[in-house]
């Protein structure tokens, strides 16, 4: 399938996050909706209160199977507003959901909310998770069966706003020769319910073995991790956020470092371009979204599926944004 496909045209869902559960591809989306919120650099736009979540048996002609609404924030006992993108993992008989969600004094955090099923319906925990914070949250089931839990994202996503682990008096966003922020990694424990360790950070760095740098804006890390593993490699992709890139670099274990390779996505039409990658039936597909079918409002954006392509080298060939 080398055509790009809308997965539901029926409504606006964003931040597709695709998994391989019991021979079907699940898909857990970000939710947008009209909710009238100006648009600003701190992503008050993105003010969604629900997940619905899909599944399909066939990407190439495969009809979606909309599983409706599986977690709402009035459900959630933390909650203030904005739930963004979230990711799912299965480990012993229960599906944990992470997601993102300020709470009342308006402080991204990170939520784990569980079911007995891949569609859901999913039940929050009391609070979020001990040290969690900013947004963007991936889980990956490790071969080694340890899960690690990805997560951060600069501007509205407030990783500016830490150091260390630790919240700052003023947010501080590096610039020019200084590294980039990174996005942050930890273990979870063997329950998912919370971090195992001090999340680390994740560290890219540029083709003669140094971190990028905050300048580096084609390149350096915004939001929106994804791993995955191909050939024995791990491929740690995400966006560049201004510049509306999905970038990858690869390593050799899921704490890195992973060395920048290229761009797996031009810019979609809409400000925000955040992805998924996943194996399915012997092909890989690139899970995205665009804002083509809202003319353009980068708060109501759809879904999108695409077959992506490797090179002989494991290089990932680029796929055009607007194809
Ligand atoms: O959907 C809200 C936010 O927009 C996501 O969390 C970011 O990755 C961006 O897609």
């Amino acid at each position: 399938m080398k055509q790009t496909r809308y997965l539901v045209p029926g409504d606006y869902m964003a931040d597709p996050s695709a998994h391989v559960f019991n021979g079907r591809i699940y898909i857990y989306p970000s939710h947008d909706w009209e909710s009238g919120v100006p648009e600003n650099d701190n992503g008050d736009h993105f003010n969604m209160k629900d997940y619905h979540v899909f599944s399909l048996d066939d990407v190439e002609q495969g009809v979606v199977a909309d599983h409706g609404v599986v977690l709402r924030t009035e459900d959630i006992p933390w909650a203030g507003r904005q739930l963004w993108d979230c990711d799912v993992a299965y480990r012993n008989g229960k599906y944990y959901m992470y997601f993102p969600l300020k709470d009342r004094n308006d402080i991204f955090r990170i939520g784990v909310a569980i079911s007995d099923r891949p569609e859901g319906p999913f039940i929050p925990q009391e609070n979020p998770m001990k040290g969690s914070y900013s947004m963007d949250p991936c889980v990956w089931p490790d071969e080694n069966g340890e899960f690690y839990l990805y997560f951060g994202g600069l501007w509205g996503g407030q990783l500016q706003r830490y150091r260390n682990n630790k919240a700052l008096e003023c947010a501080e966003l590096p610039e020019g020769d200084t590294p980039a922020l990174c996005p942050k990694v930890a273990r979870l424990r063997k329950d998912m319910l919370e971090f195992a360790e001090e999340p680390r950070d994740v560290v890219i760095l540029d083709e003669n073995g140094k971190p990028l740098t905050a300048g580096d804006t084609g390149r350096r890390f915004f939001e929106a991790s994804w791993i995955h593993k191909y050939k024995g490699k791990y491929y740690f992709s995400y966006s560049t956020g201004d510049t509306h890139l999905i970038c990858y670099a690869t390593g050799d274990n899921p704490y890195g470092p992973f060395t920048y390779r290229g761009v797996i996505l031009t810019p979609v039409v809409g400000w925000t371009s955040h992805h998924s990658i996943v194996e399915f039936k012997g092909k890989w597909y690139l899970f995205h979204h665009d804002s083509v079918p809202s003319g353009g409002k980068t708060w109501l954006r759809s879904m999108k599926v695409v077959e992506l392509e490797y090179n002989e080298d494991g290089t990932i060939k680029t796929i055009q944004g607007t194809a």
